[in-house]
């Protein structure tokens, strides 16, 4: 059985990316969560990753590290990470892509935080570039391959690179259009989004570093976490 290696739930982005996939698509994983800054965890990222960093997959002895590599790996082994249909495939591969080295400022404004609802002080125009950008690119999905998702009527590869960006936008209430809007409570209504949300609303942890990048950009804070404030 494969062993998916993810950081905390409340802010490992590119862990949710592998593992809302894998739980949507029922392929089989142990979870092995590695909180971020607490005592030895860095050794411990190290052991489990080349990289020193999460995701990692482990299959058998082999070791695959970066959430789109590994998205890749699945898709030799499993049927409907990538939508079926080659335009689609392809679309939802440059998509992915695109996600994956870019929207910066939407990253560094606003970091993932699932349990934490945040009004932003400011919104700079670079992450309104980004807004625009996802809304274009996500309408184009929506409307070429007639589907309920991104790539057409099932969650692939493309939705769960997209997935931290639908917590990300309920955490800074920020909103698209209506279709958008309706895409992002569609993928929030995943079971396996639901139960992510919920372990990470149950975490324990406070990590210094991510705590300090929300502090930062907010004008609000409201803490949903089990004894948060
Ligand atoms: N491009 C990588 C990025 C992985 C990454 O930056 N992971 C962060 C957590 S979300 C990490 O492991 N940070 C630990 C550290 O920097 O020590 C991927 O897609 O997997």
């Amino acid at each position: 059985m494969y062993t998916l290696v993810i950081g905390n739930k409340n802010y490992s982005s590119w862990s949710l990316r592998p593992w809302v996939l894998m739980r949507t698509l029922r392929i089989d994983f142990k979870e092995l969560l590695i909180p971020f800054a607490e005592p030895g965890s860095t050794e411990l990222f190290r052991q489990h990753s080349p990289s020193g960093r999460v995701p990692c997959l482990h299959d058998g002895e082999l070791r695959i590290w970066d959430s789109l590599a590994i998205v890749e790996y699945l898709a030799e082994r499993h049927e409907g990470v990538w939508p079926a249909e080659r335009a689609a495939r392809a679309w939802a591969r440059s998509a992915a892509a695109e996600m994956h080295s870019g929207f910066q400022a939407l990253r560094n404004t606003c970091s993932m935080t699932c349990g934490q609802r945040v009004v932003l002080r400011e919104r700079p125009a670079a992450l309104e570039r980004d807004l625009a950008r996802l809304q274009a690119l996500w309408q184009a999905g929506l409307t070429r391959f007639g589907g309920a998702f991104l790539g057409g009527q099932t969650f692939t590869g493309v939705d769960a690179f997209f997935a931290p960006v639908a917590f990300r936008l309920q955490t800074y209430h920020l909103s698209l259009d209506d279709p958008c809007d309706a895409y992002v409570a569609r993928v929030l209504a995943l079971p396996a989004m639901r139960e992510w949300y919920e372990a990470a609303l149950r975490e324990p942890w406070r990590e210094a570093a991510h705590e300090r990048d929300i502090i930062d950009v907010a004008a609000e804070i409201i803490d949903l976490r089990q004894s948060g404030s």
